[in-house]
């Protein structure tokens, strides 16, 4: 237990794995060794694979893995699952199905189920890259399922966004314009041995058409183009294509000075949930639930106001009144 840094520092694997686990039950220490392996981290591109349940997410990262085996990387992967307890089956067909890399030890592999709230999820997402980072991974890659306001959460951790579609999928499509586009830097077509890939392709090339953020920009500066690729992963198709494309994705965000930008929107966002955090906390833990219903009571009832209820509670934890 002692020297747990040391040890994940030195390539151990399994202080690695128990500082994983300890960050996943939010076990308080886990904070100092995370303040301790900070300045070792920084080192790896962040790549976030998300798309729609049954996309073919999975078997890509796999893929994906083995491709950057060859190249002679040292592979971090995170499942991330945010969504329910049923896809815990799902978890556990990834850890079958990418079973064959774990003997590797070269390549790191870890499932996280939520717990706790949203912000929680993201959190410990974020906190897991940073002991992988620090151990020597480069690349990670963090995986979440569906495309919603967790995943889009927990894929702003992420450097490198891949949103993965599978052909036939039309909700897909929607899931995308919804929310997933603004975050996507490639996208993947997958399961292209089935019929439907062009006509994907062609769908998601014309939304990409359409978004005016991307049509202007200044041609003196590194631009990126949002690609759209196509996988057979069970042929072995597309896979090279897609990692060439994340390189030189890390590339683009390097030259352009895009990298330096999101580190530095990210920090901030960091501390500033870390405070929240605790400030939520502070209040918790100062008010109990038979306060909380009084409080409630009297402002349904119009006793009192909220802003008022608000003032003395920020008092009461030692904030100065704000507006
Ligand atoms: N035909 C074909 N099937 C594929 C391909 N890639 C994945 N599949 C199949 O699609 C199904 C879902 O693949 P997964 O890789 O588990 O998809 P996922 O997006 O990780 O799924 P969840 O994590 O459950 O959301 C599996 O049955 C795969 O075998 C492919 O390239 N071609
Ligand atoms: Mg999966």
């Amino acid at each position: 237990m002692e020297n747990i840094v040391e040890r994940l520092l030195g390539g151990d694997r399994r202080a690695l794995a128990r500082m994983v686990t300890l960050i996943e039950n939010e076990i308080p220490v886990a904070r100092r060794y995370l303040a301790e392996l900070h300045q070792y981290a920084g080192r790896a591109h962040i790549v976030g694979v998300t798309g729609a349940p049954g996309a073919g997410k999975s078997t890509l990262v796999t893929h994906l893995v083995r491709e950057l085996r060859r190249r002679d990387a040292k592979v971090g992967v995170v499942a991330v699952d945010p969504t329910s307890p049923f896809t815990g089956g799902a978890i556990l067909g990834d850890r079958i199905r990418m079973m064959e890399l774990s003997g590797d030890p070269r390549v790191f592999i870890r499932s996280m189920a939520s717990r706790g709230n949203l912000g929680g999820l993201a959190a410990s997402t974020r906190d897991v890259v940073r002991a992988m980072d620090a151990a020597g991974y480069n690349p990670i890659i963090i995986e979440t399922v569906g495309t919603g306001q967790a995943e889009v959460e927990v894929m702003r951790t992420a450097q490198t966004v891949l949103v993965v579609s599978a052909p036939g999928m039309g909700d897909d499509i929607q899931a995308i314009k919804a929310g997933i586009l603004e975050i996507a830097d490639i996208f993947v077509v997958s399961k292209a041995d089935k019929p439907g890939a062009d006509q994907t392709v062609a769908e998601l090339a014309m939304l990409l058409s359409l978004d005016p953020t991307r049509r202007q920009h200044d041609k003196a500066r590194p631009y990126w183009r949002i690609p759209v690729l196509k996988t057979a992963a069970i042929k072995d198709q597309g896979i090279t294509g897609v990692v060439d494309a994340i390189q030189q994705h890390h590339h683009y965000l390097v030259e352009s000075g895009m990298l330096a930008n999101r580190a530095q929107r990210q920090v901030r966002s960091e501390v500033e949930a870390l405070v929240l955090h605790a400030v939520f906390n502070t209040l918790k833990a100062s008010t109990t639930e038979a306060e909380w219903l009084r409080l409630v009571d009297d402002i349904t009832t119009r006793k009192r106001d909220p802003y008022s209820v608000a003032t003395e509670l920020q008092k009461k934890i030692g904030l100065n009144s704000l507006t």
